[in-house]
């Protein structure tokens, strides 16, 4: 069987140019069985090969040379418009028209009675101003009727935005008084010597540039008086900066 193998490899390489021999694959041997007789005709063409096994990766040619990049080239023609997409989902009832208008003509007269409302207490806070307020000149004096320390005093009318009353001249001074007769207290006001005894400055630091002071005064009674009071003159007298005064604060 063997020598009629070789035999036939022989012949084939003799034969297959005169296409004489006939090739089959024996399906169940991974053998070729090679038919030595007369030529037969041609049979029908054989079936596909499976596909062989992928090749090694070629070696990488020769760079190029890099040649200068042309002029740019106009812009492409726009391309066609897509399928149409589906229709999205159906939206909300929407209100109609005219309940829209009702909700509109509703929110206006809200907010007419807001702003009756608004100007109403308006007023009411003009006439407490008015009444619990003087002013001279640029100055605007407002007390809140409480009587604390200096320290206190000077906290509430900084948190109110302004500063204790420091009269800078006998206008202001009489108007810090006026509140001060209607509260029937004395005041403090903003004008100490705590920083250097006997020079006496206003919150902001700066020396006086005015005094109404009492007869005698200020006369740091036992080396512990740095800040003002006003008497019921509108005289002042320098007083122990412990005790307790009313509030009046001036506002600019
Ligand atoms: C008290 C205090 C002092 C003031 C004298 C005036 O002792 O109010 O501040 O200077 O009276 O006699
Ligand atoms: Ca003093
Ligand atoms: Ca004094």
């Amino acid at each position: 069987m063997k020598s009629l193998h070789i035999f036939c490899i022989m012949a084939l390489s003799v034969d297959l140019v005169r296409s004489s021999v006939q090739i089959c694959q024996d399906t169940n041997e991974e053998s070729f069985t090679i038919a030595c007789g007369s030529p037969g005709k041609d049979g029908l063409p054989g079936r596909d090969g499976n596909v062989g096994p992928k090749g090694d990766k070629g070696d990488q040619g020769p760079r190029g040379i890099t040649g200068q990049s042309g002029p740019q080239g106009p812009p492409g023609v726009p391309g066609e418009r897509g399928p149409q997409g589906p229709p999205g989902p159906k939206g909300d009832t929407g209100d109609s028209g005219a309940s829209a208008l009702e909700a509109l003509k509703a929110q206006v007269n809200a907010n007419e009675q807001e702003l009756r409302s608004l100007k109403t207490a308006l007023e009411a806070q003009k006439k407490a101003l008015f009444l619990n307020s003087r002013s001279s000149g640029e100055k605007i004096y407002i007390s809140k009727d409480v009587e604390v320390t200096y320290r206190e005093a000077v906290q509430i009318c900084s948190r109110a935005g302004g500063q204790l009353a420091s009269p800078q001249n006998n206008a202001e001074n009489d108007a810090v008084l006026a509140i001060s007769l209607e509260k029937k207290k004395r005041p403090f006001l903003g004008i100490n010597d705590i920083q250097l005894e006997g020079s006496f400055r206003y919150p902001n630091g700066q020396a006086i540039g005015y005094s109404n002071w009492y007869p005698r005064e200020p006369n740091d009674d036992y080396g512990v008086e740095d800040c003002v009071e006003m008497y019921d003159t509108g005289k002042w007298n320098d007083k122990n900066c412990e005790e307790k005064r009313l509030v009046i604060c001036e506002f600019l």
